[in-house]
């Protein structure tokens, strides 16, 4: 779609291509993060990170994105003897390169920033550590955001990592909303999340359409907080059982802050890689008008961690 886009909801490691021997049927968010987790381990040098960032890059200007937000999960890496620096060094020089030397269809320049991604199952005491390794990079590393497995009471335990976060300069967003079982990775860990640990996006964030009094909807509507919405992830890792079961049409229709991404792009079929498929095939299934998706293209800009 020439439509230009912003990616806000991308992990690196997630746009690695899958390996081989896996196929694109996940059962569930926790059987997709154990080949997630096995294929990041391909990263190892800072020439790695730098690699696999262009590569994204190439592939996002190409379908005319122009600004993207990066997700990066330093706990694993950092576990395997990779410095924060050599990580946050190879990003860094991929989007020099990118924003230097590519351009997309429509002749536009593409910039990127990146965010570093707590794992929320290794716990608060290896996100401590990980937040002191990323501290020093402050400004060129833009935020800070929580993804992989949801635990119980994630949203009390990671508050006051993310008041530190915040005071050091990183801007806020965590994975919450995403799951449909009723665990803290249902609309009730994202309400919490919302009011513990207050972030400029929620990445998902579609469940709040769950909450049976209605008030997490409103509260979402009211602050409009910016949910970075992957229906076709959602879709891929059955947190719902096909794309017809996403709510985005209610989210839309409510007055939800929204904006589509992709989430792990390389992880999903050749159908479903780009943001151009993922705006096409929300746009066919939602009946989302050409206003729609410009508008969502807008919500998205305003939404990026560029300057406050
Ligand atoms: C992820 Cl929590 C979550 N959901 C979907 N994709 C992911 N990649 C990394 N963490
Ligand atoms: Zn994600």
């Amino acid at each position: 779609m020439a439509l230009p886009k912003v990616e806000l909801h991308v992990h690196l490691e997630g746009t690695i291509a899958r390996p081989e021997n896996t196929d694109a049927n996940f059962m569930s968010l926790g059987d997709f993060l154990g080949v997630y987790d096995k294929g990041m381990e391909k990263l190892q040098t800072a020439r790695d990170f730098h690699d696999v960032t262009l590569a994204y890059l190439r592939r996002a200007a190409d379908d005319e994105v122009r600004h993207v937000e990066m997700f990066f999960d330093p706990e694993p890496h950092m576990e395997r003897g990779i410095a924060a620096g050599a990580m946050v060094d190879g990003i860094e020089e991929a989007i020099d390169t990118a924003s230097r030397e590519l351009s997309t269809p429509a002749g536009a320049h593409i910039t990127a920033n990146m965010i570093f991604s707590w794992q929320r199952n290794r716990g608060v005491r290896s996100a401590e550590a990980c937040l002191q390794a990323m501290a020093p990079y402050v400004g060129r590393v833009v935020g800070v955001g929580t993804s992989s497995d949801y635990v119980a009471s994630w949203p009390e335990q990671y508050a006051p990592l993310y008041h530190k976060a915040e005071s050091l300069g990183f801007r806020k967003c965590c994975h919450a909303g995403e799951l449909t079982d009723g665990s803290d990775g249902d609309w009730s860990g994202m309400e919490r999340a919302l009011k513990l640990i207050d972030p400029e996006r929620i990445d998902h964030g579609y469940r709040c359409v769950a909450d049976p009094s209605g008030r997490l909807l409103e509260a979402v509507v009211e602050k409009q907080v910016h949910l970075t919405v992957c229906p076709l992830s959602n879709a891929r890792l059955r947190c719902i059982n096909s794309l017809a079961e996403h709510p985005l049409r209610r989210l839309i229709d409510s007055g939800c802050n929204i904006s589509l991404n992709s989430d792990d792009p390389g992880y999903v079929s050749d159908a479903e890689r780009h943001l151009t498929q993922v705006f096409a095939l929300c746009s066919d299934q939602f009946e989302l008008s050409l206003d729609e998706l410009a508008n969502i293209s807008k919500s998205a800009a305003r939404a990026a961690f560029i300057s406050e």
